[in-house]
């Protein structure tokens, strides 16, 4: 072999390497699509309903599960924190959400709902509210709340002892950057996320026998006002530029120095497809209703009267036929 085959043999095989590689990385760019596109469900496919973290939302699922079946319809549960929902809808892999709050959740239900992954299943004719809350004795000991720059005065009350330089909010695995929102307000404050509504009630309970000060994340509606009379932290005024133009507030230099929304909405929405596929059920879920009294019973069935979720959910439709049954569609008994 002379000199040059061997070059131009080597020269080749370079070039099939390069080709090989350029490959590579275009099938690596294509597996994210593929994972994306997962295709539609079928009409015999179980309706996968997805679970969160905190009380009305697992009872409601289980109410609207129940009456999925009773219409002959497979049903199937997932468990999923709210973060991972939205790629759970996109890919299909979950096709109910019965809660998605204006409060915490609207940017991302916003952002997945313009990419088109998912279809609005109505609001409920509830108005909800999402924020850092206080029972009511708090006033006593720290004048000046509900307004917040109380709390720029009384931050001690809420340290622990290691540290009374700062005091402490304990948030759910929910909300929008709450640090973002101390920071913006200059309120010395650390924050501490639990990981459930659950852990929230236990600290609040106990905090609530000693009589002490305590700051959390709690909304409306929900059944804790029912038993521990308290009242939400007043921020200024939630607004739209409050999370996009820094210069918007109090502090003209970060975004955040605002409370979330005083009345807002909450959704249903499923998973794109979903109406097409299964026009029954989704009828069903956009009748369903409740107000805010209603939200806050079903969740007191559960974290006051101490029934499991699934026992609350047919306590719940036992109870209430009449109220249900306008829910169903005459065409629900045709398919
Ligand atoms: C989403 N949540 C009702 C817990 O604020």
């Amino acid at each position: 072999m002379s000199k040059s085959t061997i070059v131009v043999i080597l020269f080749a095989v370079k070039k099939v390497n390069i080709m090989v590689n350029k490959m590579a990385v275009f099938i690596l760019l294509l597996i994210p699509f593929y994972a994306f596109s997962q295709s539609l469900p079928t009409a015999h496919d179980p309706i996968k309903i997805m679970l969160n973290n905190w009380t009305s939302q697992l009872v409601i699922s289980h109410i609207v599960g129940n009456l999925f079946r009773f219409q002959g319809y497979q049903i199937e549960y997932v468990t999923e924190p709210v973060d991972g929902q939205w790629f759970m809808l996109k890919s299909q892999k979950g096709h109910v959400q019965v809660e998605v709050w204006q409060g915490t959740m609207s940017e991302k239900y916003q952002q997945t709902k313009a990419g088109g992954w998912l279809v609005d299943a109505g609001a409920y004719d509830i108005s909800t509210r999402e924020d850092w809350w206080y029972p009511k004795y708090v006033e006593e000991l720290c004048p000046g709340l509900p307004d917040w720059r109380a709390l720029k005065k009384c931050y001690g009350l809420f340290s622990d002892k290691g540290d009374p330089s700062r005091g402490i909010y304990y948030g759910g695995p929910w909300e929008k950057p709450d640090r973002a929102r101390v920071r913006a307000l200059g309120l010395p404050f650390t924050i501490f996320n639990v990981r459930s509504g659950d852990e929230l009630w236990v600290l609040l309970e106990e905090a609530y026998e000693k009589k002490q000060a305590i700051l959390l994340f709690n909304w409306t509606p929900n059944w804790v006002g029912a038993v521990y009379e308290g009242n939400f932290v007043d921020f200024p005024d939630h607004h739209s530029d409050c999370e996009i133009k820094p210069e918007w507030g109090v502090n003209s230099k970060f975004l955040y120095d605002c409370g979330n929304p005083k009345s807002g909405w909450l959704k249903k929405v499923v998973s794109t497809g979903f109406p097409e596929v299964w026009p029954c059920p989704f009828e069903i879920l956009s009748n369903m209703n409740f107000n805010n009294a209603q939200m806050e019973s079903i969740a007191a069935l559960v974290d006051k009267e101490k029934m499991t979720v699934q026992h609350a959910a047919d306590y719940w439709l036992n109870k209430h036929t009449k109220i249900w049954k306008t829910w169903i569609p005459k065409t629900c008994g045709e398919q």
